[in-house]
């Protein structure tokens, strides 16, 4: 071999290794919270949260050894297969009946796998039992949310220049009514990691029971109009005690029955053109 074609194999290598020192530094720079092992998805605070967490897991350990297999295998057959000197050629494969088809019906035996579990998990998660600790009739409406608590007839109602909290108890089951008097909104605490749209003349419904106390931000996950981004909440989950305590509080406030716009009934004709927030 001459020094002139010694040269450019020094040069990748150095390339390589400043490319690779780059990425390093790149993702060094990332806070341990943001990526590891869970692979950017927040420690679920749910039940419902803890389902998806290990369905997201699963997935992800189920897909790098599938990657992992098939880039050995195409680099071990780039590799053992290659052309070893000028006149070598290897084998030519082509129209394999056989290996076409394994290629074919592995990918939609993996689909199918994958899809199998998808599916029983969020039958799990949207299975409405109506056995719930508590009721709240999520209220989305251009541009923040409100918050019937039907069992204990208070309500809470926010602005996008005064955010509302949701209280919620702990260890107790809550079922979400999703209502719109306007637009299509979606309804999403990302540490629950639950999210459903909120669609008017519609009463979609789910059940959740936290399950770590804290303080948690909420959105508007469906662009819905100009304010979009300012449909934020807040969520706290507290003791049962103390979410009694709030309920009093919402109570000697006067926000006692429900809003009057967006409620569980969401006929057209009692909706008219209120629009909650606004002055009359
Ligand atoms: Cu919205």
């Amino acid at each position: 071999m001459t020094s002139d074609r010694v040269a450019p194999a020094r040069r990748r290598q150095l390339a390589v290794a400043v490319l690779g020192t780059v990425l390093l530094l790149a993702l060094a720079g990332c806070s341990l919270d943001d990526v590891p092992n869970q692979i950017s998805i927040p420690t679920p605070k749910s039940d419902t949260g803890d389902r998806i967490f290990h369905l997201w897991q699963a997935t992800w350990i189920a897909l790098w050894v599938i990657g992992l297999f098939t880039w050995a295998l195409m680099l071990g057959a780039a590799w053992f297969y290659r052309r070893r000197n000028e006149d070598y050629v290897p084998k030519q494969t082509r129209y394999n009946v056989p290996i076409e088809v394994l290629y074919t019906v592995t990918p939609m035996i993996v689909v199918m796998v994958f899809a199998w579990f998808t599916i029983r998990d969020s039958n799990e998660i949207t299975a409405v039992e109506n056995n719930q600790a508590q009721t709240v009739n999520v209220v989305g409406y251009q541009w923040n949310w409100g918050f019937n608590y039907t069992d204990e007839d208070v309500y809470e109602v926010g602005t996008p220049s005064d955010l509302p909290t949701l209280y919620l108890p702990v260890g107790q089951k809550v079922q979400f009514v999703l209502t719109s008097p306007d637009v299509i909104h979606s309804f999403w605490i990302p540490d629950f990691l639950m999210k459903m749209d909120v669609v008017p003349g519609r009463a979609n419904t789910f059940e959740l029971t936290p399950t770590v106390e804290g303080r948690y931000t909420g959105k508007c996950a469906e662009l819905c109009g100009v304010y979009h981004s300012q449909m934020l909440f807040w969520v706290e989950v507290v003791s049962p005690d103390e979410f009694d305590q709030k309920m009093k509080e919402l109570r000697l406030a006067g926000q006692t029955g429900e809003l009057d716009t967006g409620r569980r009934n969401t006929d057209a004709k009692d909706l008219g053109n209120t629009r909650i927030g606004e002055d009359s």
